[in-house]
Formats: C-alpha cells, sequence, structure tokens
C-alpha cells in the first residue's frame, strides 16, 4: 500500500450497490495502471469535420460537443458521416508519437455522445462502415498501440443521441420504459462487442453516466458491471460508470470510492493526498482550455505548453495519480503541427527525466515551494519547476518517524548533467528538521528548463 491509503475502520450502512471491494485493487493489472504516469487521450470522430466552425460561424464551446452547439442542424451533423474520410490517418505514426511522448497508456473514444461509432458494430448503421473510409479504426489503433507497447482504453458515452430509446431523464409511461429497455440492450451489446473484438484492452473509460435514466438503473448497471469483469479478467473501470442505489456516484453512500480509480480530477488536479482520499485516481487534461475534440480556432483561449503539462503530470505522480493528456485529430487524420510539437516537448523532457515519473509514488518530503517531489525505493526525486534566482535551491529533509535518528543527503545527482550537486548545510528548524542549500550548477542554469535531481536519504 502507498502511504496514505490505509482505509480506516469505520461503521458501514450495508449497501446492495455500493462498492464490492473496500480499499484498493491489489492484483497485477491494477499495478501496472498505477505505474503508467503519463497517458494520452485521443477525441476522435464526426465532429472533426466541422472542428468547431460552420458556414464561417465559430461555437466556442467544446468542439466534441458541436451538435448541440446551434450553429448546424441536427440533420446536417447526423449526416456528417458520409464525408468522414480520414485519408491522413497513420495508426503507426500516431502511436510512434504517443511513444515518443512517454504515453504509457492511451485512452480513444470509441463512441461520444453523438453515437457515431469508430468501430463496425452490428447493432447500429451509424459506425465507420458507413462511411467513404469503412476502415475500422478501433483494431487498426488497438494492434498499433499494442506494437509499441502502449496499453489501451476504451472510451464510451453511454449518453447516446443516435440511438431511439435513449432518454436522459427517467423513463414515466410504460411505452417510455419499454424504449428505454431497448437502449440498455443496445448498450450492453456494444460493450460485450468491444470486449470480444479487442481482447487485449485494458480497461473501459465511461463518461456521460449522470444521467438520472442511467443512475435509476443502478442494480441493473451493478450486474452488468460484473458481467464485463467476468468476460475480461482484471478489466479496469473508473468511478465514472454507476452510481449507488441512492444515486450517489464516485463515492458511495459509504463514502467509498466506486470501481477501480476516481475520475472525478477532470482538468483539475488535487492539491494534496488527504483531497484523493488515498485512493487511484487519473486526471485527464486538454490542451486548450476546454476543447476535446478538434478545433480549427486555437486562438479562443490559452494554450498549455510542454512544461506546463509536465508539472501536471508530475504533480499527478507525486499525488499518486496519472495523467493524461488529450490530442484531438483533424477530419483528415491529422494530429495538428501545436499538438505534434507539444507531444516532442514532453517527450524530449520524459526522456531525461521520466525516472521521476514512472512506477513512483508521494515521497516523504513535504511539498515545497520549488516544485514537486516523487519516490521510488529509496530514491527521491525532486522536480524543479521554479528555480531559485540565486541559484540555491533550499531543500527540507522530513524528521525521522524513529526516535534519535534523523535523515541526512547522502547523494544528490542531476538526472540531465554529469555535475553532482554540491550540497550544504542549510540549517534546522526549531522541530528539529534538517535543510539543506543545493547549488544549482552552471550548465543545468543554462538548460533553462525544469529538471531532476535523485536524492538518496540515510538515516544517521
Ligand atoms: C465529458 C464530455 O462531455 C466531454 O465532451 C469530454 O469527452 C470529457 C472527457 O468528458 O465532459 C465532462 C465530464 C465530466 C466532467 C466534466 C466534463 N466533470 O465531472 O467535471
Amino acid at each position: 500500500l502507498q502511504s496514505g491509503a490505509q482505509p480506516t475502520p469505520k461503521e458501514r450502512i450495508p449497501l446492495k450497490h455500493g462498492v464490492h471491494r473496500i480499499g484498493k485493487r491489489t492484483d497485477a493489472a491494477m499495478q501496472r495502471w498505477r505505474e503508467y504516469g503519463l497517458g494520452q487521450f485521443i477525441h476522435w470522430g464526426v465532429y472533426a469535420i466541422p472542428g468547431g466552425q460552420w458556414n464561417g460561424k465559430t461555437s466556442a464551446y467544446a468542439a466534441e460537443w458541436f451538435r448541440s452547439s446551434g450553429l448546424i442542424s441536427k440533420e446536417e451533423y447526423d449526416n456528417l458521416y458520409n464525408q468522414f474520410n480520414p485519408t491522413s490517418f497513420d495508426t503507426k505514426q500516431w502511436a510512434k508519437q504517443a511513444k515518443q511522448m512517454g504515453a504509457r497508456y492511451m485512452i480513444f473514444t470509441t463512441k461520444h455522445h453523438d453515437g457515431f461509432c469508430m468501430w463496425p458494430s452490428k447493432y447500429t448503421n451509424y459506425t465507420i462502415a458507413s462511411t467513404p473510409y469503412k476502415k475500422d479504426i478501433v483494431k487498426q489503433l488497438v494492434d498499433a498501440y499494442d506494437a509499441e507497447g502502449i496499453d489501451v482504453y476504451l472510451y464510451f458515452s453511454i449518453i447516446d443521441w443516435s440511438h431511439k430509446g435513449y432518454r436522459s431523464g427517467v423513463p414515466a409511461s410504460d411505452a417510455e420504459k419499454a424504449s428505454y429497455e431497448t437502449f440498455k440492450d443496445f448498450t450492453r451489446n456494444q460493450l460485450i462487442e468491444l470486449l470480444t473484438k479487442y481482447p487485449t484492452i485494458k480497461g473501459l473509460w465511461f463518461d456521460g453516466s449522470w444521467d438520472k435514466a442511467w443512475i435509476n438503473e443502478a442494480a441493473w448497471v451493478d450486474e452488468f458491471g460484473k458481467e464485463l469483469r467476468a468476460l475480461h479478467p482484471g478489466l479496469i473501470i473508473g468511478s465514472r460508470f454507476r452510481a449507488d442505489e441512492n444515486g450517489k456516484r464516485h463515492i458511495d453512500t459509504n463514502g467509498d470510492l466506486i470501481d477501480d480509480y476516481d475520475q472525478r480530477f477532470e482538468r483539475n488536479l488535487p492539491n494534496t493526498l488527504e483531497e484523493t482520499g488515498g485512493n487511484d485516481w487519473d486526471c485527464v487534461m486538454t490542451i486548450p482550455e476546454n476543447q476535446w475534440g478538434y478545433h480549427r480556432d486555437w486562438s479562443l483561449t490559452y494554450i498549455k505548453t510542454p512544461y506546463d503539462l509536465i508539472e501536471m503530470t508530475v504533480k499527478a505522480n507525486s499525488l499518486n495519480g496519472n495523467f493524461v493528456v488529450n490530442f484531438g485529430p483533424d477530419g483528415k487524420g491529422n494530429i495538428r503541427k501545436e499538438e505534434t510539437d507539444i507531444a516532442k516537448g514532453i517527450g524530449d523532457w520524459m526522456a531525461v527525466n521520466g525516472k521521476a515519473v514512472y512506477g513512483v509514488h508521494h515521497s516523504i518530503l513535504e511539498k515545497q515551494d520549488w516544485g514537486h517531489s516523487t519516490q521510488r525505493g529509496d530514491i527521491t526525486y525532486l522536480s524543479v519547476f521554479n528555480k531559485p534566482m540565486n541559484n540555491i535551491l533550499k531543500v527540507k529533509v522530513p524528521k525521522s518517524k524513529e526516535k534519535d535518528m534523523i535523515y541526512v543527503i547522502e547523494s544528490a545527482t542531476f538526472t540531465s548533467s554529469k555535475t553532482a550537486a554540491i550540497v550544504r548545510d542549510g540549517g534546522r528548524d526549531k522541530f528539529g528538521s534538517l535543510f539543506y542549500d543545493i547549488l544549482i550548477p552552471v550548465d543545468i542554469q543554462r538548460l533553462n528548463e525544469p529538471f531532476v535531481i535523485e536524492l538518496r536519504l540515510k538515516q544517521v
């Protein structure tokens, strides 16, 4: 168990559809998930054709929600698939780019809220098979990412605007109920289809499960989740799939995390371990403000920089979470140049400093102004994002838990330099914690980028 993960014994009321396990999963599949550190999300569907613009007008809202923008009629949108022909789509190149970025897992939108399927589902005609492109996109991606050793997760939206039986509100009349039953069958069939067709995938990333109609089906959804898990041993499902019988989502009535990891930190990192409740979690992040699908106009909001995203990656891992950067390819299958450059920027840094991200956990150091610290075994990684003007890094070392023992720095090296760090005594506070001054050498100063110090601490 990682620090902070001890479940505290408490009174629980019996729930039929609450959690089925107290505390974290301990199996190998979940341990692998925990060590990913960094992932890639891809939002791709027919919304990439308009890319946030239609008839000369631009919607500033999320491009993957373009059907609801008011700029396009539902009929026009629902016929976009007739034009979907991504002739530039190069699966291997996407997977290589993800690999170079340092992503260890990838999440792909098999079906977003519009209901368009990127695989040839036999349960609807609204799929890739009906487009001029025809070929199975999910299959190509799974194969290419598998070949690069990047684990694949399938994003699946419970909301489906294309299905006749879909409802967001709880169906009231018998006819409405019968209609919703057809939607439940359809959803179940599609997910079983995905797990059967793409058996190497590691998990399902659910979305759109906030509908009252879906929450009202807690018992059915719970059984369905068990069925999916039985079909695919090791399957990883986040907290955005089902509610308990009291309509509590993510966290059940007893305060326990539903399913395998917390999905509530979307575009919003926690600041402390307490905020994470000691659970596994991921944070998925857009590069612009709130655009997941391709938007033609990236001048609308601030665009995050590679160092911005790298800091978030390290911060997430310092709090025992995974960080996932989203990409929105265009209607032809091109990943835009800005995104390719950002992926390269992240990857170049990760190639040198990735040790501070993969397989690490919350460190014994407290959070300090210069950045974030992570730990693996007896090595503590200091990732420095705020370099002091005087190039003297003040590091507070914790007090040992054992009586009369203290931690001292045994060695400090930079991952991006052969120069050994010069470490000086930096004093002591009234609680007995030691401070050290680490002098930042000239070659690191010149790098002008975030850097990592590998610290070995010993108790004396
Ligand atoms: C959903 C989608 O509506 C969106 O298009 C995108 O796919 C994103 C990954 O997921 O949007 C959400 C879902 C949940 C929250 C915010 C946006 N949330 O819990 O804060």
